[in-house]
């Protein structure tokens, strides 16, 4: 099939099956791709030193798959018109996780893109990814005009903000590509304003101080003191530079039924989260992405939560 051609149906295929916004770049490498090697030696990776490694495949995606031609960039909306209690005895799960795993559900889709459009032209070849490869996965959506990185460092879109997860399928065929979206934040500094622990600087984010980090990729070691103090009732990552940015009211429903909120997690009650056994919390959360956190981890979050709490009421 012709470039074009097989440019507008895998288009047409990826918004059949589901995703909100698709787009296409050439599989290159990219010109801010190196602003990596800076992160990683300013030491921000934290001990996510998985993020150290493959930086060659990371910096170019053709080392990852040689027979690269293109990246199909795909994002799919997460937001539900639900909000976080203001009740500090409550602890905040941030609202990419209060659902089913997005890897799962993307995974599923992606296969079946990628199936579908073989059946059309046996000649596709492609490898599908959801944030479990050494891509940068949102300077290539940046690339693709999904839409623009932010000063809080998220993708976000013009259409729907910044509640969106991406995934991207990368094939052997050269396609028509899109072009780079500008940046839209203009003089807007409100995520940088409002992030307690002061880890952003405008496009970059030291992930040692960030909540998200802390109470997800952090593991097995406790929190210090005046880090943990600014995490407020937060247990499962941190969504406060993304409430903050103006762009996030054009945030609409998603039409994903797998990422509507599971009951519990919307205001979980921290003194009944905290005597939660091992099987309890495996059981409880196995389809969502707080699983990730292990128990021992999570139950250190939400001790802290409630340290902040009760320091709280005493004021
Ligand atoms: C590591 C990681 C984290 C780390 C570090 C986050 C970070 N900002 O780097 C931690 C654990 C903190 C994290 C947190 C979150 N994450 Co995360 N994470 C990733 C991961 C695996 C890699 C990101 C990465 O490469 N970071 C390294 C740094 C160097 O990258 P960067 O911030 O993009 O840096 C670029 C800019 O700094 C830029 N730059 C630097 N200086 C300058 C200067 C100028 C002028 C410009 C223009 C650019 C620029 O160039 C750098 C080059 O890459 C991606 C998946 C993937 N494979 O890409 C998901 C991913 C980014 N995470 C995601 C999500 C949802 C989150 C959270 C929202 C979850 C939550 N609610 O808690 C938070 C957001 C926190 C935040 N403000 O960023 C989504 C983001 C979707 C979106 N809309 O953007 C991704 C894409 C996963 C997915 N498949 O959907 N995450
Ligand atoms: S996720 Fe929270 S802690 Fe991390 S940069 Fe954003 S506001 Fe700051
Ligand atoms: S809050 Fe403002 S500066 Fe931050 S990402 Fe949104 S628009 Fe950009």
């Amino acid at each position: 099939m012709e470039r074009s051609g097989l440019s507008a149906l895998i288009k047409e295929k990826a918004r059949a099956i589901g995703f909100d916004k698709v787009g296409i770049a050439a599989a290159r490498p990219l010109r801010n791709a190196s602003y990596l090697r800076e992160w990683l030696q300013d030491g921000f990776q934290g001990e996510m030193h998985w993020m150290e490694r493959y930086l060659e495949k990371r910096l170019d995606v053709t080392k990852l798959y040689p027979s690269a031609k293109s990246v199909v960039v795909v994002a799919h909306n997460y937001y539900t018109p639900v909000d976080h209690s203001r009740d500090t005895a409550k602890g905040k799960i941030s609202r990419y996780a209060w659902g089913h795993d997005y890897h799962k559900i993307m995974r599923k889709k992606l296969k079946l893109l990628l199936s579908e459009l073989r059946q059309i032209e046996p000649t596709l070849e492609g490898r599908l990814f959801v944030d479990s490869a050494p891509v940068q996965e949102k300077l290539w959506a940046r690339q693709a005009g999904i839409g623009w990185q932010g000063k809080n460092t998220n993708l976000l879109t013009r259409e729907m903000g910044s509640w969106i997860f991406l995934g991207e399928l990368i094939v052997n065929k050269e396609l028509i590509c899109d072009e780079p979206l500008t940046d839209y934040c203009g003089r807007c500094t409100a995520c940088i304003d409002a992030c307690p622990t002061g880890a952003l600087q405008p496009y970059k984010l030291d992930a040692r101080k960030c909540i998200s980090y802390l109470t997800i990729e952090h593991r097995d070691k406790p929190i210090a003191g005046e880090l943990a103090a600014k995490m407020g009732n937060w247990i499962f990552g941190c969504d406060i530079c993304q409430e903050v940015c103006p762009w996030n009211s054009f945030a609409r429903e998603t039409k994903e039924t797998g990422y509507f909120p599971e009951a519990d997690n919307i205001e979980p009650e921290l003194t009944r989260l905290v005597q939660m056994s091992d099987e309890q919390f495996k059981k409880r959360f196995k389809k969502t992405p707080v699983f990730r956190a292990g128990p021992k981890n999570f139950l250190r979050n939400v001790r802290i939560a409630l340290q902040n709490h009760f320091s709280k009421e005493w004021e």
